[in-house]
């Protein structure tokens, strides 16, 4: 397949244009017990406007999700995941131009959020539910496909692969051929190896070196490693804020091989870094 990767994605409800590179979405948990945030933006208004700053500080998406995956975490039902994310969308909708992404599995979830102005689903499930499926396709939206082995509550559990770049893979592109066969065009459709969900650190680790097997399939790759653990344990920094540096690290390499969004918590800075990637990547050639 031609690789999409530079090309400008459009469709009726947003867009987003590759052309300068990676592009940056900007996390957006309205949980009370997201790992990260620490809860700080459970309320509607607060999570707007940290969302407009986030799109200020040069985020492409904005990616709002009402249910920590965090690992461990249990699921929260879909009227309290609604009730949580739909008026943080519409308010953001209202708002901004760059297009908001739900991050869900649930089918009602995204359909709420759709209706109040969610433009993308991101699903850490890959679609498992054939009404989300059906959602997205009726809705013509892009979705993004994530690999996960387990369940959020489980999956740190005993990870196991024989080869997991190979098996994340195939498994995506399984994923992502159904997707169309549900009438979801290619151009739609981004994989995610899901960076945490169900991998050790050097599952982790194996992924990110290798991610350019994932940009070769010619669909769009999306890479969220983010204050996650796994950057805990190489650099001793318990506190995912301090993360910063080690995500820094993983965005440039990921830009670098041609990534087309990363999901990040501190945009400003890695706006900062994909920028800077892309400049040098577009820099001169030595003559031949
Ligand atoms: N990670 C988290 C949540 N949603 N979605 C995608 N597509 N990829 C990810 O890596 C991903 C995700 C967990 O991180 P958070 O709790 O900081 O949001």
């Amino acid at each position: 397949m031609k690789t999409a990767a530079g090309r400008l994605l459009q469709w009726a409800r947003g867009k987003l244009d590759f052309s300068t590179g990676c592009q940056v979405m900007g996390v957006l948990n309205v949980t009370p017990d997201s790992f990260s945030d620490g809860g700080q933006f459970l309320e509607a208004d607060r999570a707007i406007a940290h969302g407009l700053q986030m799109v200020a500080e040069g985020a492409a998406i904005i990616d709002v999700g009402g249910e920590s995956t965090r690992p461990g975490s249990q699921s929260v039902p879909p009227a309290e995941q609604i009730h949580r994310v739909a008026p943080v969308i519409a308010g953001l909708a209202r708002q901004v131009e760059v297009p908001i992404s739900i991050d869900t599995s649930d089918p009602d979830v995204a359909r709420a959020a759709l209706e109040a102005g969610a433009a993308i689903i991101n699903d850490i499930t890959a679609l498992a539910d054939e009404g989300l499926a059906c959602l997205a396709a009726e809705a013509q939206v892009p979705v993004v496909l994530m690999h996960m082995q387990g369940t959020p509550a489980t999956m740190q559990s005993e990870p196991q692969y024989d080869d997991v770049v190979g098996e994340v893979l195939h498994f995506l592109l399984e994923r992502a051929k159904r997707a169309e066969s549900f009438g979801i065009p290619s151009e739609h459709v981004f994989i995610d190896p899901g960076i945490g969900f169900g991998k050790t650190l050097s599952h982790n680790l194996a992924l990110l070196k290798y991610i350019d097997r994932f940009v070769a399939t010619g669909y769009r790759v999306l890479v969220g490693t983010s204050r996650k653990r796994f950057l805990g344990s190489l650099t001793g920094r318990q506190e995912p804020t301090a993360r910063i540096f080690g995500t820094a690290a993983t965005v440039a390499l990921g830009a670098a091989a041609g990534v087309s969004i990363v999901r990040v918590h501190d945009v400003a800075a890695m706006h900062d870094v994909v920028r800077v990637t892309a400049a040098v990547q577009a820099g001169q050639d030595p003559p031949s």
